[in-house]
């Protein structure tokens, strides 16, 4: 007992000494986002629901600086500044908020705010002007009408279709006001995979309840329309986009939605993919279906995102059928058409290189497509701050008009007249208390209308501003949390996929590692894209004795990917097909390098573990314990993936893991019950709910017959859902390391 006093003294002295002592804040779900540190979560809708009166009632409300703050929308109009960007002119006692429009100088007081809240406002007298880089700044939900979220990991969709439209949650005003904080402009509200009904007049008017409460924080919405349309509630026999009944369909359609919602964005079509329907189902081609909605919007100034998403079964490399598909079609859009681009050319991977689409299409409106929710990083049980992936994107040059043509600067329309842009992200977000599932990951909802407001924006500059508004100013928290961060996409890959790994998760809930799986669509199989052998693995997609993809891209970048000496070893599997024993730039054989890079992996999602209990004191109880929670998970799957993606190429390397390396806690057969899947007869990639299927449209059907079983094989099993495969498996302990 005296032992126990003298400690509890000498500890009361040492804090008193250091005076280190940090007060804990409050408990918070969350919810508040990145408005954390201002007193208020979301005021209630202002008297007059207008852009001004909004804008006026945050400056009331939140400003907290001395000066007096001025709210002013020119009377001159400035070029410079165009529809959405403003002017901060700091001049000692007062500030001005300037902007051509209403929505702009909204803007300027979510800018001002920010500067606030991030210990950046300047001191003297200074002007700062901000333009977006992209006219349209969209959100992309893959929300179902039922409520089911695609690949969404954040509960319900946040649009209750029963209760509306007499029925309105705060949430929607709330999601508008974050939306706009961060220069997000644009939203579309329902799945890509489109059920039809979205535009029948019942759901138009629910529609419309949500464009009013969006429209005063310059939010604008937009459909997925389901191609198939005209068939499933026009009451037409086709949907054939040159039929006369069908282009008079869609004008009457587009009308009628004009009439409730004058200023409805647009469209955003998946067509003749993964079983929707499209225009290639009557013989016609994008073009014509892209061009016949366009030509119903024009009118209005509404714009079609048609997306370039497009694979079959029989294409011998899936990574080259967007631009095979749509490089023909360049120069034919109409000037209202922008093509929707996913990152990379297979789907949102932890790494892939950009779609070449990117650099073969100078005459058309390309517009970037990233992916917020992690369908292949984790879900929401996985920090990972995905700035760095999609900034490495919007970096990567093209060379398609010479040296310096990035990926940012053709979207943002720098080498075409027409200079309409746009980049899309699919959301994250759900009912969940804290919108995303997990606390950390709010900040790719963040990032995301950051970059789309400035691409130049640094992954650091954006974490710190997050973290600072969502958490804490203290340098003892930000700098090893911003650290943490900034890592962790690198760290994922690690862990997931590295050296240009790619598509080996397990099948359907793409969660966890499935190499070993095989699919009838030799497309949707693991093994198809990793080709491990006792030769070797990795993709061979050069020209000389591959798939030819490499040389999509503009040079130099075709043969610095074709060349196995100059591709970039983080690509090195993607690009070609390499021995076990390669020797890397490092020394080592590609199968140590693995070992070790997965080892790395796991070492680092460990200690995020530790790192995060060390900052502990800034953080309230609440969210300490949810991502302590989050992070414990996150490194035993770092070591699931490990073990299952090594022991089964070790059926093929047969070369041992490192003694310096973990060593697997399972055999093979264990993981192989965990992560196998058996898709039903007629089942959607999406693995979408039941009464959820693409209407209309080719199914997809088995295309031949499954690949034969290799060496390492998966014993058939049932298939199983996604809680099954959480409780089968095997409960991973952290690894030794010190202090764990
Ligand atoms: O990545 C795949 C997803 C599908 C999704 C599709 C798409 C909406 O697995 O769930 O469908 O991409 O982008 O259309």
């Amino acid at each position: 007992m005296k032992l126990f006093k003298t400690f509890v003294l000498i500890s009361a002295l040492i804090l008193a000494v250091s005076g280190c002592k940090v007060e804990k804040p409050a408990d918070t779900d969350g919810h508040d986002l990145w408005f954390h540190n201002l007193e208020q979560v979301a005021q209630a809708a202002p008297a007059s629901y207008t852009t001004e009166a909004i804008a006026q009632s945050e400056i009331d409300q939140y400003w907290k600086g001395k000066a007096a703050v001025e709210i002013k929308v020119l009377d001159q109009k400035d070029d410079a500044l165009g529809r959405d960007g403003y002017r901060l002119v700091f001049s000692g006692k007062k500030v001005s908020v300037e902007a051509n429009t209403a929505i702009g100088t909204l803007y300027g007081v979510y800018g001002l705010l920010r500067l606030q809240q991030t210990d950046a406002l300047p001191k003297g007298s200074k002007t700062i002007t901000e333009v977006p880089a992209y006219q349209y700044r969209a959100f992309n939900h893959w929300d179902n009408l039922n409520r089911s979220v695609e690949r969404g990991y954040a509960g319900k969709s946040l649009w209750n279709w029963e209760e509306l439209p007499d029925k309105v949650s705060p949430v929607y005003q709330e999601y508008a006001r974050a939306n706009a904080s961060v220069g997000i402009n644009a939203t579309a509200i329902n799945n890509v995979n489109a059920n039809a009904d979205i535009l029948t007049p019942e759901y138009l008017q629910k529609v419309k309840v949500l464009a009013d409460i969006f429209r005063p924080y310059g939010l604008k919405i937009f459909l997925s329309l389901n191609f198939a349309a005209p068939k499933h509630i026009g009451g037409l026999d086709t949907s054939d986009p040159l039929d006369p009944k069908v282009v008079q369909f869609w004008k009457d359609k587009t009308a009628e939605i004009y009439a409730l919602i004058p200023d409805f964005g647009g469209y955003l079509v998946k067509a003749n993919s993964e079983g929707q329907s499209g225009p290639q189902d009557y013989g016609r081609t994008h073009a014509d279906g892209a061009n016949m909605l366009a030509d119903a919007l024009a009118p209005y100034g509404g714009v079609v995102f048609w997306r370039a998403f497009v694979y079959d079964a029989q294409a011998e490399d899936r990574a080259m059928q967007a631009s095979d598909e749509f490089v023909p079609f360049d120069g034919q859009f109409r000037d209202n058409v922008l093509i929707q681009v996913k990152n990379g050319p297979i789907d949102f991977q932890p790494r892939e290189p950009i779609s070449p689409l990117f650099g073969q299409a100078p005459k058309t409106n390309l517009m970037l497509e990233v992916q917020i929710t992690q369908e292949y990083l984790g879900h929401s049980k996985h920090m990972v701050y995905l700035h760095p992936l999609w900034k490495e994107c919007l970096d990567t040059d093209t060379y398609e008009f010479g040296k310096g043509s990035t990926v940012a600067a053709v979207t943002e329309g720098k080498f075409r007249d027409n200079k309409l842009s746009a980049i899309s992200g699919v959301t994250n977000i759900g009912d969940d208390a804290n919108w995303c599932g997990h606390q950390m990951i709010q900040i790719n909802w963040y990032a995301y209308g950051r970059m789309a407001w400035n691409p130049d924006l640094s992954s650091e500059q954006i974490a710190d501003e997050w973290l600072r508004q969502t958490f804490s100013s203290d340098s003892k928290f930000i700098k090893p949390v911003k650290d943490m961060l900034v890592r962790s996409r690198e760290v994922t890959v690690s862990y997931e996929m590295p050296l240009g790994l790619h598509h080996i998760m397990a099948s359907n809930a793409h969660f966890g590692p499935g190499p070993w799986e095989t699919s009838y669509r030799k497309d949707w199989s693991p093994q198809f894209y990793h080709k491990a052998g006792p030769d070797g693995v990795g993709f061979d997609r050069t020209v000389a004795t591959g798939s030819g993809a490499t040389a999509q891209y503009n040079e130099p970048l075709a043969s610095t990917y074709d060349n196995i000496e100059t591709c970039p070893e983080n690509l090195l599997l993607w690009f070609h097909h390499v021995p076990w024993n390669y020797k890397m730039k490092d020394g080592k054989t590609l199968w140590n390098e693995l070992c070790y890079t997965y080892q790395k992996g796991i070492e680092d999602a460990a200690d995020y573990i530790k790192i995060w209990e060390k900052v502990e004191p800034y953080v309230d109880n609440q969210r300490y314990q949810e991502v302590r929670e989050k992070l414990i998970r996150q490194a035993k799957d770092a070591m699931w993936w490990r073990d299952a993606v090594l022991l089964y190429f070790q059926t093929f390397s047969n070369m041992p893991i490192p003694d310096d390396c973990y060593p697997p806690q399972h055999t093979l057969e264990e993981l192989q019950q965990v992560g196998v899947f058996r898709r039903p007869q007629g089942g959607m990639p999406g693995g979408m709910p039941q009464g959820q299927r693409p209407q209309g449209g080719q199914q997809a059907r088995p295309q031949g017959a499954p690949q034969g079983a290799p060496q390492g094989a998966a014993p058939q099993m049932p298939r199983m859902r996604m809680p099954e495969i959480y409780d089968m498996l095997p409960e991973y302990t952290l690894p030794s390391m010190p202090d764990l």
